[in-house]
Order: structure tokens, then C-alpha cells, then sequence
């Protein structure tokens, strides 16, 4: 496995690569031009400038996260072959500058979603947290006016101000989609960036939903064994691949990630490797990436990476804010310090099933 860790770029992260190159075992940066909205050209030039940055910090630059799919392309409207266009020339850009793998996701409107940023631990730490009823209570039409009032204190990470400004618009346009229609507009988009990444030999690795079931009555494409086995047979090519997140998946139950990892081994090309602790009445919070601290088979998932000699990306995900991390000073959810305990347990796990 190749231990990496994802860092947010210069002026535009408090953390540094040189107190990332401290963490044992991390040998690669996993990056993105944070600036870019979703449809615009990542430019030679640009991904040039990044990647001898991250280089000269004695780091790999080979695997970015991600290139946000414009929503035209999902909705599948006339204008998506224009925004697929500009894809396949930031993959080219990448692909000539050695990247080699791409994370993306595929969900309607929204990344993922929690109700809390900054939910306090037993242990004094603070994690994301999700309140199932409280996403569940609100209707779409609601769910646009609490987003235009900010109302009821409903905190909305990793959505783009840009877009929300045209929520209304985007639910509208999403009014009675389904699951196979958005499966049909993933499988056009994959079908058409193919042959460009066989050629730069770049894999596209699809981010599972997060959370992995339908929120606000929006369709969803990779959330259970069922659903990803659909979308990697639509096009069966291994440049068609998957980013295993055993966060997003885990906070399904249902979910069985070992069996899941054990199926679809040869399309996963970049692990992304937390805990979550699932309730009973479905609420969920993140914690640390110890097995025992929550309910994902953490030290199984690495086990059966060992076993397949796994060769691609793992990265720690979120980690709880701790050692005075706080809403001042920290990205929620990619603090320095518990991310780094993460990889040092991740690489722990895989040198001892290793017999190393
Ligand atoms: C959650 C995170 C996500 C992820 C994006 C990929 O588990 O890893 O924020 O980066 O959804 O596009
Ligand atoms: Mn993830």
C-alpha cells in the first residue's frame, strides 16, 4: 500500500507538508487545485505549479482528490458534453504530470452531509456527528428555506456556497429523478473519459455517498454492494474504479465492508480508511480509527488489504479535533494531529499482518 494523506494546498491549509512528511510511513499528498468550482479547466500550468510544490517537500503528487463533476453532467442536460470536454483536458494535464489515480464523487447537490461539526466526545475531543431524524424530519422545500435563512442552526459542511445559492433551482431540477437516471448520466460521463485515461493511464475512483442512503429525496448511485456492482459493470474497464471509504459505507449497517472489499479488490484503487460509531436509532459520529472505538471492522479491512498485497492509495479520513484543535484553528474533520495517529494505527495494523 502506498500511505498518503490529503492536504487542502499552500495559503489554503494551516497544516504544512513538512509536519505531514513527519508522520511515519506517508509518502504521498493527496491534493486538488481547492480554488477550482466544479466545470472549470485545471490548467497545465496550474497542476505543474502543485505538483513540484508538493515534490520539493520531498512528497508524491499522484493521486488528487477530486475533480468535482459539474452538475449539468449529472442531471444529464445538453451542456454536459461541453463540461466532459473540459474533464478529459484536466485529465490530460494531470495524466502528463504523473498523476496517476482520481477521486470523485457522483452525488446529486451535496458532499457529504453532518448536522454537527464540532459534536463533543466522552473523551474530550470534538467529531463530525449526523442526526438522522433531524435530516430526515426536513422536506426539501424546507430544507431551501433553512439554507436561505440559515435557520435552526443546521451547519452545512463541505457544500459550496456557489451552489447553494442556487439551491432552489438544483432541487427543482432534481424533482422526481431516480436512481437509474442518475446511473444512466454516470455511465454516459465514463464511457466518454475512458478512452482518455486508458490512453494518460489515470483510474477514476468514485467516492461512495456519504451517507451511503437517499437524503432529501435525492437519488443516490454508490451506497451498498448492490448499487457499486452496477456502476462498475456499466463500464467493466479497471480505469472504472472505486475509492473505498470505509466511513461513508459503514455508516450503513447493512454494509458488509469486508465482504464488499473481498469483491470488488480489483477495481479499488485509492482506501479511505476511518471509523464511525453507528446508533442504534441510526444517528452516527465519527471517532478515532481504533476498531474498538466504533463499529467498522477497521483491523479486518486492513487484514484483508495485507492479504490481497492491496498496492494502491490509503489515505486516513476525518479525525476528531483534538490537543486544542477547535473552531478556530481547524478544518472540520482534517485537523493535523488525529489524522496522523489514523495513519500511524493504519500502518501499525498493516506491518503487523504483514509479519513485518
Ligand atoms: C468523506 C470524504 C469526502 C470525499 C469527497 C470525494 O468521506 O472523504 O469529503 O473527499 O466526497 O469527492
Ligand atoms: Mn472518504
Amino acid at each position: 500500500m502506498k500511505m498518503s494523506f490529503r492536504w487542502y494546498g499552500q495559503g489554503n491549509d494551516p497544516i504544512s507538508l513538512d509536519d505531514i512528511r513527519q508522520i511515519p510511513g506517508v509518502e504521498e499528498i493527496v491534493w486538488a487545485l481547492h480554488d477550482k468550482q466544479a466545470g472549470e479547466l485545471w490548467t497545465e500550468q496550474e497542476v505543474q505549479k502543485a505538483v513540484h510544490y508538493i515534490e520539493n517537500h520531498g512528497l508524491k503528487a499522484t493521486i488528487v482528490e477530486s475533480i468535482n463533476i459539474h452538475e449539468d453532467i449529472k442531471l444529464g442536460l445538453p451542456t454536459r458534453d461541453a463540461y466532459i470536454e473540459t474533464y478529459k483536458e484536466s485529465l490530460k494535464n494531470l495524466g502528463k504530470n504523473g498523476v496517476k489515480v482520481i477521486c470523485y464523487n457522483f452525488m446529486p447537490i451535496f458532499d457529504w452531509t453532518r448536522t454537527e461539526m464540532f459534536h463533543p466526545l466522552s473523551d474530550g475531543s470534538t467529531a463530525l456527528f449526523f442526526d438522522k431524524e433531524k435530516i430526515m424530519s426536513i422536506d426539501p422545500q424546507e430544507l431551501v428555506e433553512i439554507v436561505e435563512k440559515e435557520s435552526r442552526g443546521l451547519t452545512l459542511p463541505g457544500w459550496e456556497p456557489e451552489r447553494l445559492i442556487k439551491i432552489k433551482e438544483l432541487f427543482d431540477a432534481y424533482q422526481g429523478f431516480t436512481d437509474d437516471k442518475l446511473r444512466e448520466n454516470f455511465n454516459y460521463f465514463i464511457d466518454a473519459i475512458m478512452p482518455t485515461c486508458e490512453e494518460y493511464d489515470i483510474k477514476m475512483a468514485i467516492h461512495p455517498d456519504d451517507p451511503p442512503f437517499s437524503i432529501f429525496g435525492l437519488p443516490r448511485l454508490a451506497n451498498s454492494q448492490e448499487n457499486i456492482r452496477k456502476l462498475l459493470s456499466l463500464n467493466t474497464s479497471v480505469y472504472n474504479g472505486l475509492t473505498f471509504c470505509t466511513g461513508s459505507l459503514g455508516a450503513d449497517l447493512n454494509n458488509n465492508l469486508v465482504d464488499m472489499l473481498d469483491e470488488f479488490k480489483d477495481r479499488v484503487h485509492f482506501m479511505h480508511v476511518r471509523n464511525v460509531k453507528v446508533y442504534d436509532n441510526g444517528d452516527f459520529s465519527e471517532v478515532s480509527h481504533r476498531t474498538q472505538d466504533g463499529t467498522v471492522d477497521i483491523t479486518g479491512i486492513m487484514r484483508t488489504l495485507a492479504r490481497m498485497n492491496f498496492e494502491g492509495y490509503v489515505r486516513p479520513d476525518h479525525g476528531r479535533h483534538v490537543f486544542g484543535e477547535n473552531e478556530t484553528n481547524v478544518r472540520p474533520g482534517y485537523g493535523l494531529y488525529d489524522r496522523a495517529m489514523g495513519a500511524m494505527y493504519l500502518t501499525g495494523c498493516w506491518d503487523m499482518a504483514k509479519g513485518l
